[in-house]
């Protein structure tokens, strides 16, 4: 599994990449040819400025072109990295990489071509120096866009890798109202724990292989097991991304008082997450049945107002009906036939 930013690798500075430039372009052995001395400098010279414009236009390139295409990622992942750093502040950057890679490549020619008419020695040395001096500067003109590159690419290569076009059922609900326990108990394989950004736990990862094909059940501590009105912009705009992937959400609640929070509270994170989540379909679920007492989920169910299975996600009470309900919507979230 890859996200879209896993292969940019480094971003090196300003001066790393001048550095490289220059330091290659004079170290190469230059194969002198015979002739007047006139001939031998020129070659040298020609052979400097071809390297470090091609090296510092190469290495600009390059760059660029192994960022993703910002308007064709997955909006999820567009989102993402639009908390993280800015999709239009990216953009700006890597417009203005190509366009200096663009500049350097023409500096190339143009002195190159000049070089060629170049009639003295110390002509084709000025030459050099001053096409050096020109190709230097517009590496230092781009300076703080290779320095925000540099800053921002460890951040989005945290990015989780999930694979978008998977059907995704997220689940929800307050901590330790047996999440964990549901993902763990209805994956085929052991979940996959990955970070995510703004939020100090990692989501984990649960893959089911049902007849229809794959689908994926997140758990998502730390993003939707608290009030999201306690949360920030920023932390909100991370938490909402998850819209993106969420074919279906299924929400637990925990009927005993063992979970730590009152019934009041959890209902009211459902309302927070239901008017959060528009348009994705929700399944209630009341969990910990081996324990709860009757009234406790007959409570819990008036208090809902709308259907609820009961289940247990530690004994397994449920989880068949839960989970082909899930599916079944998960699916059609993807557009896959009805009947399912
Ligand atoms: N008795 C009982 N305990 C459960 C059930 N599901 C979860 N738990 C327990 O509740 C606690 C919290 O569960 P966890 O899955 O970590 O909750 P999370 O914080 O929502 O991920 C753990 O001690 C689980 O063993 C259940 O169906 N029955
Ligand atoms: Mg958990």
């Amino acid at each position: 599994m890859s996200q879209p930013f896993s292969g940019v690798g480094y971003v090196p500075s300003a001066g790393e990449l001048i550095d490289i430039a220059f330091g290659r372009a004079s170290r190469r052995a230059v194969k002198v040819p015979k002739g007047p001395v006139e001939t031998r400098v020129k070659a040298k010279e020609r052979d400097r400025i071809r390297i470090a414009g091609s090296v510092l236009a190469g290495r600009l390139r390059s760059i660029v072109s192994r960022f993703p295409d910002l308007d064709r990622i997955h909006p999820f992942y567009r989102e993402l990295a639009d908390v993280l750093v800015g999709v239009d502040e990216l953009k700006k950057a890597l417009g203005a990489l190509m366009k200096a890679s663009k500049i350097i490549e023409k500096l190339r020619r143009t002195y190159l071509l000049e070089l060629r008419k170049a009639t003295t020695i110390s002509e084709a040395g000025r030459l050099r120096r001053e096409a050096y001096g020109r190709m230097a500067s517009v590496v230092k003109r781009i300076s703080k866009y290779l320095d925000f590159l540099r800053d921002a690419v460890p951040k989005l290569a945290k990015l989780p890798s999930i694979d978008p076009e998977v059907p995704t059922i997220v689940v929800a609900g307050y901590t330790n109202v047996g999440k964990s326990s549901l993902v763990k108990a209805v994956s085929t394989a052991k979940p996959d724990v990955a970070s995510y950004p703004f939020t100090t736990k990692s989501i984990v990862l649960g893959h089911r292989d049902t007849p229809h094909g794959r689908i994926q059940i997140i758990d998502t501590p730390g993003l939707l097991d608290r009030p999201l009105s306690e949360r920030n912009r920023i932390e909100l705009q991370a938490i909402l991304a998850l819209k993106h992937l969420a074919d279906v959400i299924i929400f637990l609640v925990d009927p005993t008082p063992t979970c730590g929070f009152p019934l009041e509270s959890q209902l009211r994170l459902l309302e927070e997450v239901k008017s959060s989540f528009p348009g994705v379909p929700m399944i209630l679920a009341i969990n910990k049945a081996d324990i709860a007492t009757e009234e406790q989920v007959s409570t819990v169910k008036e208090a809902l107002g709308q259907g609820a299975h009961v289940i247990s996600a530690l004994r397994g009470d449920g989880l068949k009906e839960l989970m082909e309900e899930a599916i079944r919507l998960a699916f059609r979230g993807r557009g896959v036939a009805e009947g399912i």
